[in-house]
């Protein structure tokens, strides 16, 4: 009895270690990045919006000075950014609607930083703020990118703004991806109407389009 339990036990500590080993090692197979790759963005015609919390405004300046640069590098002219303030991440989910909704951008940069502490409002903060920013880009079809650091320890957001590979770049580049989209998307790169992309320069060949398979709506 004893030595089947003995054998049972080994079984186990084998089995597990085995899993382990095979989880490991599809883990380093699956080709996982942390960063993102992007082609080259024209941004001469795109407008952005950027708001940043005063909250931890070291990271957050941070990163929003990073996106400007990237911006500028990008094309996008300094006219056509737009910059403002909020006290804290709770708050951007409406001033990105208030933003979206004057229809004077094509794209937000939302910016802020989450620290955990000792009390739960990292958790409800954190939860909250993502789903508002994504209930905002589905309601108002303004792509709001989401650039809120969520980090266990003021060194994590050290690490991913003012002393490390800063965020606030790739933040940049997406939103003026999303605001190319969404320019495409909405038939604004067309002469014209809104004709929902179809892919041709003028509303007559957009017409000509329909009924044809082949025809090219949206991307
Ligand atoms: N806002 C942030 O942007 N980052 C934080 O780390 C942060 N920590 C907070 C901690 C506590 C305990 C509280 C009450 C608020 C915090 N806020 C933070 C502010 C929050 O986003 C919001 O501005 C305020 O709750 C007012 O609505």
């Amino acid at each position: 009895m004893l030595r089947r339990g003995i054998v049972a036990l080994a079984l186990a500590a084998w089995s597990a270690q085995g899993f382990s080993t095979v989880r490991r090692s599809v883990r380093m197979d699956a080709g996982a990045v942390n960063s993102v790759s992007f082609e080259e963005l024209d941004g001469s015609k795109v407008r952005i919006g950027i708001i940043k919390t005063r909250w931890n405004p070291k990271v957050v300046d941070s990163l929003s000075e990073a996106a400007k640069t990237t911006l500028g590098d990008l094309g996008v002219k300094k006219e056509n950014i737009f910059e403002t303030k909020v006290p804290g991440s709770w708050e951007l989910p409406s001033a990105a609607r208030f933003l979206a909704l004057s229809g004077t951008v094509d794209s937000i940069i939302c910016l802020g930083c989450l620290i955990k502490g000792e009390t739960m409002h990292f958790e409800y903060i954190a939860d909250t703020v993502s789903s508002g920013l994504m209930s905002v880009q589905l309601s108002t079809s303004v792509p709001c990118t989401f650039g809120v650091l969520t980090c266990n320890t003021e060194q994590q957001a050290a690490q991913r703004s003012y002393s490390g590979e800063n965020h606030g770049i790739s933040w940049a580049k997406t939103a003026v991806e999303m605001a190319l989209l969404r320019q495409e998307a909405l038939g604004m790169t067309k002469k014209g109407t809104m004709n929902l992309g179809f892919g041709e320069d003028d509303d007559a060949a957009a017409k000509k389009n329909i009924g044809d398979p082949q025809r090219k709506i949206f991307f």
